[in-house]
């Protein structure tokens, strides 16, 4: 891991969000990208989001990775108390299957930007690889890792189906 503070913040409406934005988390670990997860929810702990959001840029953070589902407000409100880039993910709820998240997060009006990614696992995993490619921008190592990263994903794909995967 890097040295000093995380480039990156997880953070995440409640623990039911963490089997799905572990993902996230693994897929930076895999790049050797510093991060911090947290539980941030605009709902339940709307002075804890304000904290956060209002002291992130200050504390080294360079992008956001959120994850909320439902009534998805987290990525929203926390872009719109900071200035740094922010990733939402759509939880994939009981309910609804994670459309009401994607909704929530994706239709910001004109002026406060998300980043709205897939619901669910592959939003997780592209939501790091973004956040990455964002840190791959003024760090060399982490542009050569993420081009490894690629290079290995095309190789895992064979070139026919087998009935045994
Ligand atoms: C949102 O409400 C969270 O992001 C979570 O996806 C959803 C349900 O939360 P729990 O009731 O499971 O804590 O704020």
């Amino acid at each position: 891991m890097a040295n000093g503070p995380a480039p990156v913040a997880i953070i995440m409406g409640s623990q039911s969000d963490w089997p799905t934005m572990k993902h996230a988390a693994d897929t930076l670990d895999r790049l050797g990208v510093a991060y911090e997860a947290r539980i941030v929810s605009a709902h339940r702990t709307p002075e804890r989001m304000f904290d956060f959001a209002k002291a992130a840029r200050g504390n080294g953070v360079k992008v956001i990775i959120a994850g909320a589902g439902g009534a998805a407000h987290l990525p929203g409100m926390t872009a719109a108390l900071t200035p740094l880039p922010v990733f939402g993910v759509p939880i994939e709820s009981r309910t609804l299957k994670g459309e009401d998240s994607l909704l929530s997060i994706v239709q910001m009006p004109a002026g406060i930007p998300v980043g709205t990614l897939a619901i669910g696992r592959a939003g997780a995993v592209n939501a790091a690889l973004l956040a990455a490619s964002v840190l791959a921008l003024t760090d060399e190592g982490l542009a050569v890792r993420l081009d490894s990263y690629r290079a290995e994903q095309t190789a895992s794909v064979a070139d026919f189906p087998s009935d045994e995967a």
